[in-house]
């Protein structure tokens, strides 16, 4: 009786886009569903750092090459905000790390795909942190407050990424035949992945209905996913290169593309962990960890002298 008079009490909170902080009363599924999907946020942007920074060093040209290192750090702090935001719930980042490496916690599906040229950090800039934003602006929006707030930071830096990799593609688009092919063959590999980014459909997605209700999300899965679609067809079409979906079409009527059907079954098995690169990535992210302990080490053992000598001086 009473945790319902809690929940009610909660819920016309939600209904007055009034923002649930860490110390307010909340259900303990929505604790849950919010750990789920922040910490799966940050577990993306930190494994998302491994598909870039295999061309950092190959990128073409110093110019490129600051522009890219600036990118794959800011996603190193889009973890760490994201981490937390996720500490504010309750549960430590170590075991968030844990879920991570003992395959027990999901990142997104796309940084299971391999780089395999320059071209591909122009998709992955243009199309999947084009995507992210789509996903990520309303998530300003979104009911808690530490995520909310983190988000606006978060969708400033993909902004600026969504632009250094819309201009890498289309300098190869303007450049040699050969260039021009690798860009195209860049948006042939990434354009359906980018697509599977947004979750399964709407008919299909087990968790939308109630994060729409507690305002986590605030358009479902197939809405934005159209939204992508409507805003990335022109841009793809502005500089010479064909996305690979032969059913794609402008609906007159919807005002809207209508496009080809999704590869599930290709989804569910990346997020199976049976993609084409979810082993290395998580390898390289464990051994990362591990080489890394010292310096965390070091980092406690400073914080820990500091904290002393001020305790000294205010005595
Ligand atoms: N990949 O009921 P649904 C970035 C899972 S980082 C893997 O629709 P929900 C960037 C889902 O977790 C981009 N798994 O779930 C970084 C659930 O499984 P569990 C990351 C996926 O949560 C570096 C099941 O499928 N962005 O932008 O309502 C460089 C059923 O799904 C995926 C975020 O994390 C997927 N694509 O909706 C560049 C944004 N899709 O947990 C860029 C925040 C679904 O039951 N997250 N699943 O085992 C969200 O907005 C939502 O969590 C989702 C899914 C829309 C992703």
């Amino acid at each position: 009786m009473e945790i319902k008079r809690l929940e009610d009490k909660f819920q016309k909170r939600i209904d007055r886009e009034e923002r649930i902080e860490p110390k307010d009363w909340m259900p303990e599924a929505y604790r849950k569903t919010l750990i789920r999907q922040i910490s799966q946020h940050a577990h993306s942007e930190v494994v998302g750092m491994l598909p870039e920074a295999n061309w950092i060093t190959r990128a073409p040209s110093l110019r490129r090459k600051a522009a890219l290192l600036a990118k794959v750090q800011d996603e190193a702090g889009h973890g760490l905000y994201l981490y937390s935001a996720c500490e504010t719930l309750g549960i430590k980042r170590e075991e968030l790390i844990d879920a991570l490496h003992t395959g027990k916690a999901k990142y997104s599906s796309i940084f299971n795909y391999p780089t395999l040229t320059w071209a591909d950090m122009g998709a992955i800039g243009w199309l999947v942190d084009g995507a992210a934003i789509q996903n990520q602006v309303p998530l300003c929006r979104t009911s808690y407050g530490p995520y909310a707030r983190a988000m606006i930071r978060v969708c400033k830096e993909e902004s600026f990424h969504q632009r250094q990799g819309y201009e890498i593609m289309m300098t190869l688009a303007r450049g040699t035949a050969d260039q021009k092919a690798m860009a195209q063959d860049a948006l042939n590999r990434w354009w359906w992945p980018s697509l599977m980014m947004f979750g399964p459909s709407d008919a299909e997605s087990p968790h939308s209905a109630q994060s729409m209700a507690w305002k986590i999300k605030r358009f479902s899965n197939d809405e934005l996913r159209q939204a992508f679609v409507d805003k990335t067809v022109p841009q793809a079409e502005f500089i010479g290169l064909t996305v690979p979906d032969p059913d794609l079409q402008w609906n007159e009527e919807k005002g809207q593309y209508d496009f080809g059907e999704i590869h599930w079954d290709e989804f569910y098995e990346v997020i199976k962990g049976n993609g084409p690169c979810n082993r290395e990535r998580i390898a390289a992210r464990v051994k990362a960890h591990e080489e890394g302990a010292w310096v965390r080490e070091a980092a406690v053992a400073y914080a820990e002298k500091k904290a002393k000598k001020n305790t000294e001086k205010a005595a």
